[in-house]
């Protein structure tokens, strides 16, 4: 397979001045009408003419009218053209339904969608389809279908034909069409200049009833990018669309937004409150990548960051804004180390901005999306609030409408702030995970921290320079109170000092305030001072570290030393959660458990080999002796923190029945399950009929509940994937491996629905004792299941590898079950660029 490198890149030799394409739509034999004008660079280096194009038949191809015969490979064609301006025609065919791949123009329930990012667009016409060739689209949809849409505003329909015009140059990457006989649920929206936009959720029919929540979800984006980015929508309509079957969340394409229905469908029955803000933030983010993304495109693939990252940052912004920055913050960090630290810690490790790919699908990872969040953080940070306004501000007013580059984005932060920026754009070139080792001292009332910093090799980068990283940070006296608010120090060397005077005693640090920086920190500390900051800490975040810390030291010992769980840590967790002047979501976040891959991870960097089996066994005495030292409170717990009356997605009862399945959760210890099917029966919400089913699944205890769910619920695709989920989720470690095979000879399982397909295998991959189980039956399930999957569609099946990339922490024994099953699926027949790549990373 051919690599890609970043240092290779050449601009497009020819300027593409307009697209008009037109659809023939028919499920096995779609026409594709191409007519698009170019024009030579004067300056070009590079003049050949490639135009992509793979699983396309080449029906005719014209250049100004006249017929022509290029030279046509599987990836493309290339042709002679005359040096002026010139105007390329073509008619290809398609098949849209057997595309199984998702990817290009594919059918979904009957309907007609598109998915162009990456590199799509090449599966509907010849193009030079490269994030860097922007042009203005003209489309006409010919078809039966009651609704036919496209990028743009409409500019024209009739009985089977509709035409839409985009006015503002894109790249082919967002290209959209959608046709199918869709109900919409519709709106409006005034801009900040008084534009009339219309907006409309497409849905199959059945579905317009869980409509509403993304609608409001989507004029709140729409006012918050005014208020607090001073951005505006510029085009007449703003469409969503919901598909079944949809390889990722959704996607951005201009002013026709495609979503998997998981991400935009909510109603209080079939939705849990994880889901309701789930919802909210990737609308926010498809909203807001109309500016970040669309306005102003990437360059090419290597620059993904530069939409992916800011998009990021800017949705967790509205997030944190919409409902609480603290609990937004840490989810935030438990979900950046659960993913990003995993992949930045092992064989997949890549720099923010990569500099080279063989499949750049492979390339959508935790570490460009949540890393490259982070980095926009820092340099936040680093520059304050009132001058990162000002940069962005310059970064739309130099760039709208071009695709540009990382170097584009520091630059106008270097202009716009006199600042340099070149230890920093290390975040972006560097791969791996920053360690700071912490040590202090105090002598005659001044305080010193030394942090001394080094970030371990990751692939093909075995050393690294010291970053710039902002490591935020406060001092407590011994009372508790704080006696230095957050200060910034700006740790650029190897080995740095820090010194605070005029101190009474010596203060108590709390480091890494914010969870500035995305690095692991190690610093000696005790027990008892971990449970000071809990106690004290005027930063959430540090507050919820300390007790994350707690948590994670008491399940180590009981792992290494067989101890019993820390007797201080439970006596201060059961008083936390009595605490009712406590925010609940706080609470719960406090009261689950770091996770156990986690804490397979922390035990391998202290050099022990993990047993997964083992962390599940401590996880489970710890909940247990937990749920026995609250035996007094449970009940009453559970009783306060249940939410009464109808049902509301708000970030407070969202946070209170959080912590409420909590309370559940531990009580169905003791009772076996009699609550939780009580609460089954009771509950008119499905967050709560949920939490119910997990726990008596949990307790081995929930057969008819979950028949009655299934009887329920089977008719809806949505919901059934949390039941198929669900089964595994919940399983014992001996039992997972086995549910997971049943399941996917259930007759609702359906390989080519990647929802489905991740509901049974991403459940197995994140149900760590049960994946590792001993004898290594998941590892043979999940690869046989790859097999399978790659032949329909690779992009899934490659996204779904990643599920083996932690194999190097792990015993002899494990390391070659899971060697084998890598091995097997390397060598399948025509295994996939995707998945060949993922699978020789990830052994390499
Ligand atoms: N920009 C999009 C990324 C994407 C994607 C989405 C759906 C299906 C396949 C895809 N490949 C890449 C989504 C986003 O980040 O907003
Ligand atoms: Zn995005």
């Amino acid at each position: 397979p051919q690599t890609i490198y970043l240092k290779d890149y050449t601009p497009f030799g020819y300027q593409v001045d307009e697209v008009h394409l037109t659809f023939h739509l028919s499920p096995k034999a779609t026409r594709v009408v191409s007519r698009i004008e170019f024009t030579p660079k004067p300056d070009a280096v590079d003049r050949s003419f490639f135009l992509h194009g793979e699983q396309l038949q080449l029906i005719a191809a014209k250049i100004d009218g006249q017929p022509v015969s290029p030279d046509v490979t599987a990836q493309g064609l290339t042709c002679d053209v005359p040096s002026t301006p010139f105007v390329w025609e073509s008619e290809v065919e398609i098949s849209p339904v057997t595309n199984t791949a998702l990817e290009g123009l594919y059918m979904s329930n009957g309907m007609y969608c598109t998915q162009c990012e990456a590199e799509g667009f090449r599966k509907i016409t010849f193009y030079p389809d490269r994030p860097d060739v922007m042009s203005t689209f003209t489309v006409r949809i010919e078809g039966d279908e009651k609704v036919l849409l496209s990028n743009g505003n409409p500019s024209g329909s009739g009985e089977g034909w509709a035409e839409w015009h985009d006015p503002w140059p894109k790249p082919a990457y967002l290209f959209a069409l959608v046709a199918g006989d869709l109900i919409n649920h519709p709106d409006r929206f005034t801009t900040k200049s008084g534009k009339d936009v219309e907006l409309n959720i497409w849905v199959r029919p059945g579905d317009e009833d869980k409509c509403a929540f993304g609608m409001e979800a989507l004029i709140k984006s729409m006012k918050w990018d005014e208020d607090v980015y001073g951005l505006e929508y510029d085009l007449d309509i703003f469409n969503i669309v919901a598909v079944d079957d949809f390889n990722m969340g959704a996607m951005e394409n201009k002013g026709l937004n495609i979503f998997n229905s998981s991400c935009v469908l909510a109603s209080p029955e079939t939705s849990t409150d994880a889901n309701f803000e789930r919802i909210e933030a990737i609308i926010a983010h498809e909203y807001f990548h109309n500016w970040t993304g669309n306005r102003i495109t990437c360059r090419d693939w290597f620059q993904l960051c530069l939409k992916e990252g800011l998009t990021v940052y800017r949705d967790s912004q509205f997030t944190s804004d919409m409902r609480s920055a603290s609990v937004k913050r840490i989810s935030d960090v438990i979900d950046l180390r659960g993913r990003q630290f995993a992949e930045d810690n092992g064989p997949l490790a890549h720099q923010v901005r990569p500099e080279s790919f063989q499949e750049i699908n492979n390339f959508y990872t935790a570490t460009i999306y949540e890393k490259g969040a982070e980095v926009i953080g820092m340099l936040k940070r680093l520059v304050g609030d009132e001058a990162y306004t000002k940069a962005v501000a310059l970064y739309f007013e130099r760039h709208d409408g071009q695709a540009c580059t990382i170097e584009d984005w520091l630059q106008v932060f270097e202009d716009s702030t006199g600042r340099d920026l070149s230890q920093f754009s290390k975040w972006y070139s560097q791969a791996g995970t920053p360690r700071i080792k912490v040590t202090d001292d105090y002598l005659d009332g001044t305080y010193t921290l030394t942090l001394e910093q080094s970030t371990p090799a990751t692939p093909g980068q075995p050393d690294k320079d010291p970053r710039v990283i902002p490591v935020a940070v406060g001092l407590l006296g011994q009372n508790g109170d704080e006696v230095r608010g957050t200060e910034v120090l700006e740790l650029t060397e190897a080995k740095q000092s820090f010194s605070f005077d005029g101190l009474a005693s010596k203060p108590v640090p709390s480091i890494l305030r914010e969870f500035s920086a995305p690095v692991i920190m190690e610093r000696e500390s005790t027990n008892a001072e971990r449970a000071f900051l809990l106690a004290h800490d005027s930063d959430s975040f540090n507050r919820w570290e300390a007790g994350n810390t707690l948590a994670k030291e008491a399940r180590v010992a009981m792992v290494l030393d067989a101890a019993a769980p820390d007797a201080d840590y439970l006596d201060a967790l059961t008083k936390l959660v009595r605490d009712d002047s406590l925010d609940p979501a706080f609470r719960a976040l406090v009261l689950s458990p770091p996770s156990q891959s986690d804490l397979a991870q922390t035990l391998f960097e202290r050099g022990h080999t993990p047993d997964p089996q083992a962390i599940y066994d401590a996880a489970e005495t710890f909940a247990q002796t937990l749920a026995e030292a609250l035996t007094d409170s449970l009940p009453r717990l559970y009783a306060d923190t249940t939410v009464q009356g109808a049902y509301s997605p708000d970030a407070e009862s969202a946070g209170k029945r959080d912590l409420n399945a909590r309370m559940l959760s531990l009580l169905t210890r003791l009772d076996g399950g009699e609550a939780a099917a009580r609460q089954y029966d009771a509950a008119d919400n499905m967050t709560q009929q949920n939490a119910a089913l997990a726990c008596l699944l949990k307790a081995e205890n929930g057969e008819t509940q979950s028949q009655a769910f299934y009887d329920q619920w089977q008719g809806d695709r949505l919901v059934m994937d949390k039941w198929f989920g669900l089964q595994v989720a919940c399983s014992a470690p001996k039992k997972a491996a086995s549910a997971a095979a049943n399941l996917t000879e259930h007759a609702l399982f359906d390989l080519k629905n990647p929802n489905r397909f991740r509901a049974v295998m991403g459940a197995l991959a994140m149900n760590q004792a049960g994946f590792h189980y001993e004898g290594g039956a998941g590892y043979q399930l999940l690869a046989d299941n790859l097999i399978a999957l790659d032949a329909l569609n690779p992009q899934t099946t490659a996204r779904m590898c990643s599920a083996f990339q932690t194999w190097k922490r792990y015993d002899s024994t494990r390391q070659e079950l899971i060697r084998a099953q890598l091995e097997r699926i390397s060598a399948t027949n025509n295994l996939s660029r995707d998945t060949n790549e993922m699978v020789s990373r990830i052994l390499n």
